[in-house]
């Protein structure tokens, strides 16, 4: 696996549904390191930019509704393989085709409130960590870093 970072966003629905800490809490355990977290009402401009790929989409104003309806919490995790494993840890985009055992499969069952996102490529990942933390991230040495990486 390569050392990635990945931007992970709990939604305005899993804000209002009490799972901010459940879903830290599985990348937390899983041996990511967070480099970067701050809770955020996004306005539809930044959110148009960050869904820029799915404009024309039939759900695209109804999903740039959705997430300026309340504050999401932003961050930037790191670790081995971190987007593909995140997105796995997510599940798939649907719920209902999500595996238990997955966030998304655990948590919800609608696509149009699937309580969080994950970045799809490493590509997409710089891009929207520049786009929601033009501040930078973060750089420490986690203590854990000898016990989870060769
Ligand atoms: O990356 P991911 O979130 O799994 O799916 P995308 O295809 O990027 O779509 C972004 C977002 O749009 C999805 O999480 C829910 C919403 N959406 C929808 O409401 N209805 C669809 N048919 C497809 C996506
Ligand atoms: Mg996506």
């Amino acid at each position: 696996g390569n050392r990635e970072r990945t931007y992970i966003m709990i939604k305005p629905d899993g804000v209002q549904r009490g799972l901010i800490g459940k879903i830290i809490q599985r990348f937390e355990d899983r041996g990511y390191k967070l480099i970067a977290l701050k809770m955020q009402s996004a306005t539809t401009e930044h959110l148009e930019k960050h869904y820029a790929d799915l404009k024309g989409k039939p759900f695209f104003p109804g999903l740039i509704k959705y997430m300026a309806s309340g504050p999401v919490v932003a961050m930037v995790w790191e670790g081995l393989d971190a987007v593909k494993t995140g997105r796995v840890m997510l599940g798939a985009t649907n719920p209902l085709q999500s595996p238990v055992g997955s966030i998304r499969g655990d948590f919800c069952l609608a696509v149009g409130r699937n309580i969080c996102h994950g970045s799809d490529s490493v590509d997409s990942a710089e891009k929207e960590i520049a786009l929601w933390f033009p501040e930078g991230v973060t750089q420490y040495t986690s203590a854990l870093d000898t016990w989870v990486f060769e």
